[in-house]
C-alpha cells in the first residue's frame, strides 16, 4: 500500500457523511441512464480507468511576462512537487503520473523514482527545454535551437534532449514531448525553409536515440514567444515531422496553441484518421494561449474533443493510445485546487462522451438530419455525470468532494509552515 499523504481517516469521514446522498443521485441517474440503454456501472468502470498525467510545473504558482505572484506552501523542489502531485492523485484518483521537466527537476533519477513510488505514483512523458537557457549553458537559445543557425547551438539542443531520454530511461517514462520556442520576431529575419530542413535533421539525431518502446510527440503552436513566425507553428507542420521521423513519431495537441475558433476537434480526427495523435496537453483559454484550467471557459469543446477521441477508441483505431496530460498556470488559484478540479473536468468530458449515442449519430449523419444529429451529441454533453465521477472516486479510494477534503484537511497551511517562501519575480507560462 502506498504512502497517503492526507490522512485516511480523515477522508474516511468526509465520504461517509456523504455517501448516502451520492448513493441516491447515483442510483437515480443509473435509472435515467437505462432508459437510454445505458448500464452506468461499465461507465464508472471505465472512468475508474482514466488517468490523466500531473505537470511537475503545474504544482506551482505560475506567472505572466508582468509578474509572478507567489502563493504560501509552494514546491521547492521537485521532491515537494512530487508530494503535492500525490495529494491529487489521493482525492481524485485520477492522476497516476507525473510529467518532468528537465532541466527544472534535475535530480538523481534512482532517488526520483524512490520518491514517486513511495507513493504509487509514475513517470509519464519527460519534456526538454531548449526555450531558456540553463545556468551554466555554453550557448544561448536566444535565437533558437534545434533550428539555430549555428550547427554547435543545434548540437547542443540535440544532446539535452537525448540526456532527457537516459533520464526518463531510469524513471520508467516511455515517451519525450519536444516544444521549441525557434521563430522570428521579423519578416525576413530566418529563412522559413532552411530553418525547417535544420530542425528536421536535429530531430532525426534525437529520433536515432529513443528506445523501440517509447514514443517522440512534437508539440506545434502558432505564436509565442516568437511573434512572426514559429518553426513548428500548426498542426499541418507537426504532421510533417511525424511523418518524416518516422514510426514513433507522434504529434501532440495542446489545446491552447492555436488561433481563436480554430476547430480543433476536426485537428484531432485528421491526426486520428492518420495514426499521428500522440496526446494532448489539456487546459482552456479565452484568448491565446492562456493556460487556464482545463474545462473553465469551454467545457463543450472539451467534450467535442473526447467525442473524437472516444470514437477512435471504440472503433479500434489503429494504434491508438493517446498520452493524457494537463498543462496549465494557476496564478490566482492554489495549484492544486484547480489541477484537482481540472482532471475531474477531463474526466467529466471523456464521461459524457462514452454516453452519446453513437449508433443513432450515424443514422442521422447519413440521412442528413444535422438538427437531430446535433442533438444526439447534446443529450450526452447535457447529462450531469457527477455522481459518475463521485463514485469512481469513492470506489478507488479517493474523495466524493476532493477540494473540499483538502481544505477540511489544511494540507496549504501545513506545507506553508515547512517550506519558506519563494521569491517572485520572472513569469512562468509554458
Ligand atoms: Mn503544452
Amino acid at each position: 500500500m502506498s504512502e497517503q499523504i492526507i490522512s485516511a481517516d480523515l477522508v474516511a469521514n468526509h465520504n461517509s457523511a456523504r455517501q448516502p446522498a451520492l448513493e441516491r443521485d447515483y442510483a437515480s441517474l443509473g435509472e435515467r441512464l437505462d432508459r437510454r440503454g445505458i448500464a452506468i456501472d461499465a461507465i464508472r468502470d471505465q472512468v475508474e480507468k482514466f488517468g490523466v498525467a500531473i505537470p511537475s510545473w503545474g504544482v506551482g504558482t505560475g506567472g505572466t511576462r508582468f509578474a509572478r505572484f507567489p502563493g504560501p506552501g509552494e514546491p521547492r523542489d521537485i521532491f515537494d512537487k512530487i508530494e503535492d502531485c500525490a495529494v491529487i492523485s489521493q482525492l481524485t484518483q485520477a492522476t497516476p503520473t507525473v510529467s518532468l521537466h528537465i532541466p527544472w527537476d534535475k535530480a538523481d533519477p534512482n532517488r526520483l523514482k524512490q520518491a514517486a513510488a513511495r507513493f504509487g505514483l509514475g513517470f509519464d512523458a519527460m519534456n526538454s527545454n531548449t526555450f531558456s537557457d540553463a545556468k551554466d549553458q555554453k550557448l544561448s537559445y536566444k535565437f533558437g535551437s534545434l533550428s539555430h543557425a549555428d550547427a554547435g547551438t543545434r548540437r547542443q539542443a540535440v544532446e539535452h534532449n537525448l540526456e532527457c531520454i537516459e533520464i526518463g530511461r531510469t524513471l520508467g517514462s516511455k515517451a519525450l514531448t519536444v516544444w521549441i520556442g525557434d521563430g522570428s520576431n521579423f519578416p525576413g529575419q530566418v529563412s522559413f525553409a532552411k530553418a525547417f530542413e535544420r530542425y528536421l535533421d536535429a530531430m532525426r539525431q534525437i529520433y536515432a536515440g529513443l528506445p523501440d518502446d517509447w514514443r517522440l510527440f512534437t508539440e506545434h503552436k502558432m505564436y509565442e514567444p516568437a511573434f512572426y513566425s514559429t518553426v513548428v507553428q500548426d498542426w499541418g507542420t507537426n504532421y510533417i515531422i511525424a511523418k518524416e521521423l518516422g514510426d514513433k513519431a507522434f504529434c501532440l495537441v495542446d489545446l491552447g496553441h492555436h488561433a481563436p475558433n480554430v476547430n480543433i476537434e476536426m485537428i484531432v480526427s485528421r491526426l486520428i484518421q492518420f495514426g499521428k495523435l500522440g496526446g494532448f496537453h489539456f487546459n482552456d483559454s479565452k484568448y491565446g494561449d492562456d493556460d487556464l484550467d482545463a474545462g473553465s471557459i469551454d467545457p463543450y469543446r472539451l467534450f467535442l474533443v473526447f467525442n473524437e477521441l472516444v470514437d477512435a477508441e471504440l472503433s479500434g483505431a489503429k494504434g491508438f493510445h493517446p498520452a493524457h496530460m494537463l498543462d496549465q498556470s494557476h496564478n490566482v488559484t492554489d495549484p492544486i485546487e484547480s489541477l484537482m478540479l481540472s482532471a475531474v473536468e477531463v474526466q467529466r468530458a471523456y464521461a459524457q462522451a462514452l454516453l452519446v449515442d453513437r449508433k443513432a449519430l450515424d443514422g442521422f449523419q447519413e440521412a442528413n438530419d444535422a438538427l437531430m444529429a446535433t442533438q444526439t451529441l447534446k443529450t450526452a454533453y447535457r447529462t450531469d455525470v457527477e455522481p459518475i465521477l463521485a463514485m469512481a472516486r469513492l470506489r478507488t479510494g479517493g474523495a466524493i468532494d476532493p477540494v473540499a477534503a483538502y481544505r477540511e484537511a489544511g494540507y496549504r497551511a501545513k506545507v506553508a509552515a515547512e517550506r519558506p517562501g519563494v521569491a517572485g519575480g520572472g513569469g512562468g507560462i509554458v
